[in-house]
């Protein structure tokens, strides 16, 4: 296992995306460019894939409404960098949130506010053609000790396709309980990448979420089984998808075998020791990243993300 960890101390700045997404253009060589009052992007792409990351700058002290309409801003400005590209067909997003979890206005959580704004948004994208269930991308959101709202968004020059997770309700119809709008977001997206063997399942943030419930709350061993269930569980709807007849009845060993990518955003700075070798033993196949981070919802201490190679046979080389 080819490991890496974000050991820096809780800083102020976001996580950077994953390695294997900024392999993909050349996107740390492009320039910030303003668009608006706080609200930054820069966007990098070539034939196949474009990557864009927007800013929104100190929206810490924003109340609800606002907060959810610099969201709505943000997404707007994700969806204007992807215009008139030849890859515009948006696969893959990661919104890392200032203040994730503290009360903002009557909400308990600045992430329902978010969620208000990142639902309007696609809502506004959508109209018209197609919907949530046919061309929602796959996400990760996660917190971070900064006052900016950060996302990236990966797209491809082929269209992607939303997939869902048995186990577990589409975030897009979660009840109430997340907050007046839904979180916004497909379990996974089958992606066809130009410059990585095709096809790909980009697995987006997965967590202890069973139905729309937090599962094992505070209990990090549990978790971490019942996040790696979700994670077979993505992977073989995606397989079963493809026509791979047997995918249901694979083990969770085999499909996680499948996963070439990780990254693992824990909560506790005191579980670093216990995570990295729960997964030296479970994903000895992939490149891990541990990344601390807040989550969206107290209780969560882990939540994984992932790349898994899809195909009709098994990859070579893996079983013995
Ligand atoms: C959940 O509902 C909680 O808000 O973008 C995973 C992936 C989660 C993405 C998001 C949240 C998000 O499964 C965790």
């Amino acid at each position: 296992m080819n490991l890496r960890q974000d050991s820096r101390q809780p800083g102020r700045s976001a996580p950077a995306p994953p390695r294997w997404v900024l392999d993909l253009t050349d996107s740390e060589s492009a320039t910030w460019r303003q668009a608006g009052s706080g609200l930054w992007a820069r966007t990098s792409s070539d034939d196949h894939h474009t990557f864009t990351s927007v800013i929104c700058r100190d929206v810490l002290g924003l109340e609800a409404e606002d907060f959810a309409r610099r969201t709505v801003e943000a997404y707007r400005l994700l969806g204007a960098q992807l215009e008139g590209r030849r890859a515009e067909n948006l696969v893959r997003v990661w919104n890392f949130i200032p203040g994730i979890l503290s009360a903002v206005g009557d909400l308990p959580h600045r992430y329902m506010s978010f969620n208000v704004g990142r639902y309007s948004a696609y809502d506004e994208w959508f109209r018209g053609h197609g919907g949530f269930d046919r061309e929602l991308a796959t996400a990760s959101g996660v917190g971070h000790r900064g006052a900016d709202l950060v996302i990236h968004g990966l797209a491809s020059s082929s269209p992607g396709v939303p997939v869902e997770n048995p186990r577990q309700i589409p975030a897009y119809r979660y009840s109430l309980r997340y907050g007046p709008l839904p979180p916004c977001f497909a379990r996974a997206t089958r992606a066809e990448l130009a410059s990585m063997r095709r096809p790909w399942l980009l697995v987006g943030g997965t967590a202890s979420v069973r139905g729309e419930d937090t599962m094992h709350a505070g209990d990090l061993d549990a978790q971490c089984r019942e996040t790696t269930k979700n994670l077979a569980s993505v992977a073989s709807a995606a397989l079963t998808r493809e026509g791979v007849d047997d995918a249901a009845t694979w083990e969770s060993r085999e499909l996680m075998e499948r996963y070439r990518h990780l990254r693992i955003y824990y909560v506790l700075e005191q579980h670093e020791q216990r995570l990295v070798s729960w997964a030296k033993e479970h994903f000895a196949h992939a490149d891990v990243e541990l990344v601390r981070a807040d989550l969206c919802r107290d209780g969560l201490l882990i939540e994984i993300e992932g790349v898994a190679e899809l195909g009709p046979a098994f990859p070579k080389g893996l079983r013995n």
